[in-house]
């Protein structure tokens, strides 16, 4: 689980050195040394007019500084929205360089109490970007958090009477109400099927999330004891798990230790290792051993077994690093970790840098990176994640995202720090060609970057610590025409996403037509790496491992269920040393008869299985290296099955998912899809129904040129499948 980082998405070529002073010393006193000064001077005295008249527009900003200054390095604004008013009317006077603008970000936090909003008339152009930008090596950082000082010991005795006994002695309080803190935020069912929402305030401690009082404790769970008679219904696989709205039982009599529960939480698997949710308790009968918890519940049920934790108590407030807020009061109480910093913990930026003593050494300012290239394993000096500690404890109330952008074009956002938002960190909607480079963006309560409709926005050589949900969204693109969104996201490094979220958060998610995730480092995971839904993506040189480290059945690279996503390219991806509970895990999982994916040239290490075809077709699957893998590939005929959930999946969600795309032009574009007609009819009709129709056979996948060393590398469950083509195993 805590593997060292290969760290190759740092590993690119480094970006240039800012012009040092140097240059410009005086020349040496030989002849000829003179007479080439004297010519370099003429090239330096244009350059400098150059760069005076390019940097005559840029503008600075400083958290020390005033927006009575006017912008200049030595008298900057004090807030981004002067700046962004400011490029506005440069604009409308037409005093921008064609080459661009640049907003230079001095060193320092600025306190964010709103998003910062950027429209069309905020946009640069191609050749002329508008570049929000921290200045040199300075530590930028965009904050939704404020920093909490002056905790003090405990000294209520009710409340050291309430706390176990070994922590009442570690315990520290803060009012947050004497601070001027009073909105908490909400805590929200959140996880599997729920609506992404703004998080309740988080704690955050040496750049680490902290851990909201629970019991069991991290890493621990407690195990469904059952549902009351009667509330029992089929869970479409031939089990029974108890209805929401009747509750679950528990055993043991730990909730007796509770002295209030008006605010208790459950989370849990309630019934498959892939569904998560937290429910909040409205009923815990300590007699009978149950619970019923909130509506509106969730989409299944209670099965016992199943993994839960209860949280949000101050009695379970028992080790470093958890804490609790009593809401009616205001009171904060924390157990701050005896060793402050885990062995991920991130410095700030320009402190990696200074202790690297190299301006270039991070992803953050190594943002140049529009290429690609092959991974390295090197671990980077420069950019290692053994971090020096900082103490710093942060509590985030910001509940949008810290840039919003909306109907941008042309804008660059570059080497900074987004951190403790509720929201997230980034939000683009509409607009084209727009860049999220060399940021970091941690302690996030949604996700790092979403970017909803537009073409052509990339986030490249970024790093994307503890998101709540996901790291980054991309969606883009339109299944109607196939035209594609050209959205990206590379080299960037993905570690802790679904921190809250936990199910179908992944590090990056793309949905739509043409996005592409390439050249990204991704780990520690409870779920998967890479969802996608669509048509055309490129998902290729990625470095995937310890993904599903909480969940089962779920793959590293997942989509599933729908004839229609074709063209997808899966190619040249390193997923290995992957969890899994329960059904474990998949390298490339090609779900509910989902078709026509090219999995080629990736290499799988020690992944439970490698690679899924659940009842798919048209697959071409080449030249991929399978190593310590149980079994290499798998595939099943789900699609003929007679059982209600499988022939309902074709016969209902497919054929209607089919019909949601224009026929011919997907006809035209992936000619296998015609093959369809022989199961469902051809367009126009008689349409195959009824006792006439007979399921979808999983025809026509290319299996070939791949070496497995593994236990078998083939089998095949459910009706057989019938590929067209084996390879042999070496
Ligand atoms: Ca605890």
């Amino acid at each position: 689980m805590n593997a060292p980082l290969s760290n190759f998405a740092r590993s690119g070529r480094r970006g240039r050195r800012p012009v040092q002073p140097r240059l410009l010393r005086s020349p040496s006193v030989n002849r000829y040394a003179q007479r080439e000064c004297a010519w370099l001077r003429r090239i330096y005295a244009h350059l400098a007019l150059l760069f005076c008249f390019a940097a005559r527009a840029d503008l600075f900003v400083s958290p020390t500084g005033s927006d009575a200054n006017p912008g200049s390095k030595a008298k900057p604004f004090a807030t981004l929205e002067h700046a962004r008013d400011t490029v506005r009317d440069l604009k409308r006077a037409g005093k921008v360089h064609k080459a661009g603008l640049t907003v230079w970000l001095r060193g320092g936090d600025f306190l964010r109490t709103n998003a910062l909003e950027l429209t069309a008339a905020d946009s640069g152009t191609l050749n002329g970007p508008v570049v929000w930008r921290a200045y040199g090596n300075e530590r930028v950082r965009l904050l939704g958090g404020r920093a909490l000082k002056g905790f003090q010991p405990v000294s209520d005795a009710a409340v050291l009477a309430r706390l176990d006994e070994a922590a009442r002695g570690y315990v520290r309080q803060i009012d947050l109400r004497a601070l001027g803190i009073t909105n908490y935020g909400e805590m929200k069912s959140r996880g599997f099927s729920r609506p992404t929402t703004p998080a309740h305030c988080e704690l955050f401690f040496a750049g680490r999330p902290m851990t909201l009082a629970r019991w069991p404790n991290e890493g621990a769970w407690a195990k469904l004891a059952g549902f009351p008679a009667g509330s029992g219904k089929g869970d479409d696989f031939g089990s029974e798990i108890g209805d929401l709205p009747g509750g679950f039982l528990y055993s043991g009599e730990r909730p007796r230790r509770w002295r209030d529960t008006s605010d208790l939480w459950v989370h849990g698997f309630w019934a498959w290792d892939w569904a998560n949710s937290y429910e909040r308790v409205t009923m815990l009968d300590l007699d009978r051993h149950f619970i019923k918890t909130a509506p509106p519940h969730g989409l299944y049920g209670f099965r016992a077994g199943q993994r839960f934790y209860y949280l949000n108590l101050l009695e379970e407030l028992d080790q470093p690093g958890e804490w609790f807020l009593e809401r009616r009061t205001g009171m904060l109480y924390f157990w701050p970790p005896a060793e402050p910093v885990g062995r991920d913990s991130v410095e700030p930026i320009s402190e990696r840098s200074e202790a690297s003593n190299t301006s270039v050494s991070s992803t953050a300012h190594n943002p140049d990176a529009s290429s690609p290239r092959a991974p390295s394993p090197s671990r980077s000096k420069v950019g290692s994640t053994e971090a020096r500690p900082t103490a710093e404890t942060i509590l985030s109330l910001l509940d949008q995202p810290l840039i919003k952008l909306t109907d941008t074009s042309h804008v660059i956002v570059r080497g900074l720090v987004l951190e403790a938002t509720r929201g997230s960190g980034i939000e683009i909607s509409g607009g084209a060609g727009n860049r999220i480079m060399g940021c970091l963006l941690r302690n996030i309560g949604n996700l790092g970057v979403t970017i909803n409709g537009g073409t052509n926005h990339g986030v490249v050589s970024c790093d994307v610590f503890e998101t709540g949900d996901g790291g980054v969204s991309l969606s883009g693109g339109d299944r109607q025409t196939l035209t594609p969104g050209g959205h990206f996201v590379e080299n960037c490094h993905f570690q802790r996403q679904g921190r809250w979220s936990r199910c179908y958060v992944p590090a990056v998610g793309m949905n739509g037509v043409g996005l592409r995730a390439s050249h990204n480092l991704i780990h520690d995971h409870p779920h998967c790496a890479i969802l996608f839904t669509g048509n055309d993506h490129l998902i290729e040189f990625n470095d995937i491992h310890h993904i599903a480290l909480e969940t089962g059945d779920v793959g590293a690279i997942y989509t599933g269920r729908d004839y229609s996503f074709r063209g997808n390219r899966i190619r040249h991806n390193y997923i290995h040393e992957t969890g899994g509970v329960g059904m474990g895990s998949v390298g490339v999982y090609m779900d509910d008869c989902v078709s026509g994916t090219e999995v080629f040239g990736n290499v799988f290490h020690k992944v439970h299985l490698a690679m899924f075809i659940g009842g798919g077709r048209d697959h071409r699957v080449e030249n991929n290296l399978f190593v310590d893998c149980d079994p290499a590939v798998d595939a099943d005929g789900r699609g003929l099955d007679p059982s209600p959930v499988w022939r309902d999946m074709v016969d209902t969600y497919m054929r209607r998912q089919l019909a949601e795309v224009p026929s011919a032009l997907y006809r035209e574009r992936y000619p296998a899809l015609k093959t369809l007609d022989a199961c469902y009819g051809p367009p126009g009709g008689p349409a195959v129904v009824g006792a006439a129709f007979k399921g979808v056979p999983p025809e026509a996948t290319s299996l070939r040129e791949t070496s497995a060393s593994a236990n078998g590398w083939s089998s095949a469950g459910m009706a057989s499948p019938r590929c067209s083509r084996y390879g042999t195993t070496s």
